[in-house]
């Protein structure tokens, strides 16, 4: 029988998570809705047959309308979800960042250690992406050699009124604080943010672009353009800098035109369309592992972990360089 999930939040992107469990996602359906916004409720259990509104995670929880718990709500409201939901034992998919600081983390992390085994995958779904994918094996393999620095590049069109300085860094820039690693095979031990000349299109309460410096274990250096109101679409790359060769994902792909002698691609205009597969490939594959009672992806302690770095993050925004500085990694997360 099909996996029944409660989307908790139904924003732009739990709308998105709906509509992929629906239509796309084999072996699970959208059996509840906890959103607070009576609209966007009513639009959630509209485009999911069968579901139900409830008001909060725990009705939902008691009414026994859920076997799992996708959290799609902003980062500052993930802990009163998940505290419940491991209470109750339930799988968990939690969209990025796990919580927005260090210190929830690691109340998360130890209300899921009372458990037999980690329930919970974090949202992080450029590890899914086939590109990110195909670097990490490149960078593994030692094919290309040492690799020597990443260039990225995540740029926005455009963010919403209630995105602040700080989200910067742990809304946009926690993507790279995942990745990174992941695909260097190094942790981050320094971090550091410069501020180059301000858009003048900013929104009034933002200082950007910023460009985030990290250093790596290993000795690669990263840099990050963080870019939030280009207009034109949505971008994300990197360029991996070897002993004698480079390699870029992220690059435009799709419809080119020549017309009226210029060349053009279409650009993504947002993270829905630019990372429908990876969303896609994440989910599908969270609801397999949890039919075998596991996860498959990025956990808690890696939540942690980049919670960690968020906070250095936010503290290198006024200047310095931040080192980040990690516990051992609890055996339970082995
Ligand atoms: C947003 O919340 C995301 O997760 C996107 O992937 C990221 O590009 C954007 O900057 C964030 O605000």
């Amino acid at each position: 029988t099909d996996l029944r999930i409660g989307v908790v939040g139904a924003g732009l992107m739990g709308a998105d998570h709906v509509a992929r469990i629906t239509h796309r996602i084999s072996g699970a359906v959208v059996s509840a809705v906890v959103e607070p916004d009576a609209a966007r409720a009513e639009a959630a259990t509209a485009a999911a047959p069968g579901s139900r509104a409830f008001a909060d995670i725990e009705d939902a929880i008691d009414a026994s309308a859920v076997d799992a718990v996708l959290i799609a709500t902003p980062g500052r409201f993930h802990e009163p979800v998940l505290m419940p939901a491991l209470a109750a034992g339930l799988p968990i998919l939690c969209e990025k960042p796990l919580t927005p600081d260090s210190q929830s983390a690691r109340r998360v992390l130890e209300a899921e250690q009372e458990l037999d085994r980690p329930h919970i995958q974090v949202g992080f779904m450029r590890r899914f992406d086939t590109e990110y994918q195909e670097l990490k094996r490149l960078i593994d393999s030692g094919e290309a050699g040492e690799l020597l620095m990443l260039r990225c590049v995540h740029r926005n069109p455009s963010v919403p009124a209630t995105y602040t300085q700080q989200m910067l860094i742990d809304d946009s820039v926690v993507h790279e604080f995942d990745v990174v690693p992941w695909l260097a095979g190094s942790d981050i031990r320094s971090i550091e943010v410069k501020h180059p000349r301000r858009n003048p299109r900013s929104p009034e309460h933002l200082d950007e672009p910023i460009l985030v410096l990290m250093e790596l274990a290993s000795g690669v250096f990263v840099d990050v353009e963080m870019n939030v109101s280009v207009g034109f679409g949505y971008q994300v790359t990197t360029e991996a800098v070897f002993e004698s060769s480079i390699a870029r994902i992220g690059q435009p792909s799709g419809l080119q035109t020549w017309r009226a002698g210029t060349f053009s691609i279409a650009e993504n205009r947002s993270f829905t369309t630019r990372f429908a597969a990876a969303y896609d490939a994440q989910i599908q594959r969270w609801v397999d592992a949890v039919a075998h009672g596991t996860i498959d992806g990025p956990n808690a302690w890696d939540g942690y972990r980049v919670a960690v770095a968020c906070e250095a993050g936010v503290e290198a925004l006024a200047g310095g360089v931040i080192p980040v500085e990690l516990p051992d990694r609890p055996s339970f997360y082995a």
